[in-house]
């Protein structure tokens, strides 16, 4: 199974800690096509990576040929909200994680959209047992 996990970027990167945990969590389900989201390493700032139009084309090359999306969408993203968008236009199955407790309100795009399947949590442990429900009711494992 090819897993897209989205996180935010230049949104902020104050999960990114979080995001890695997930990832490493996903990778025991399958193949994570998106790593990098979970380097702390990667900050909202650093210029010096390919160009904008290079991550956006290959990004949405490895969108299209992922099975699911899992997006961790309680840091605000405009770059994440946008790969949801796309990825419910692809009738890819959607998964997004919002956490409770943060001081983030989520959009009504994502909470309002029937597409969108969505899970409250409020750590890591919680988040576990919904995630492997979810992927393994898409029967591609
Ligand atoms: O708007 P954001 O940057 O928060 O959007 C984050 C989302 O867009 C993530 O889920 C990624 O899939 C994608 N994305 C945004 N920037 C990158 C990137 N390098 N590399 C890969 N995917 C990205 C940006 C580095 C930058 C700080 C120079």
């Amino acid at each position: 199974m090819k897993i897209y996990f989205a996180g935010s970027i230049r949104g902020g990167r104050q999960d990114a800690v979080l995001y890695e945990t997930i990832i490493q969590y996903l990778k025991t389900f399958g193949e994570v096509l998106t790593e990098h989201v979970g380097d702390p390493a990667l900050t909202s700032v650093g210029d010096d990576g390919p160009s904008d139009q290079f991550i956006h084309d290959r990004d949405l090359e490895w969108l299209q040929t992922s099975d699911v999306i899992v997006a961790e969408v309680t840091t605000v993203s405009m770059g994440v909200g946008y790969e949801i968008g796309r990825a419910v236009e692809m009738g890819k199955p959607v998964l997004c994680l919002f956490r409770e407790g943060a001081k983030t309100n989520l959009s009504a795009m994502i909470a309002g959209c029937e597409a969108i399947n969505l899970v409250h949590y409020s750590n890591f442990e919680e988040l576990k047992k919904p995630v492997q429900q979810f992927l393994f009711s898409l029967n591609v494992l």
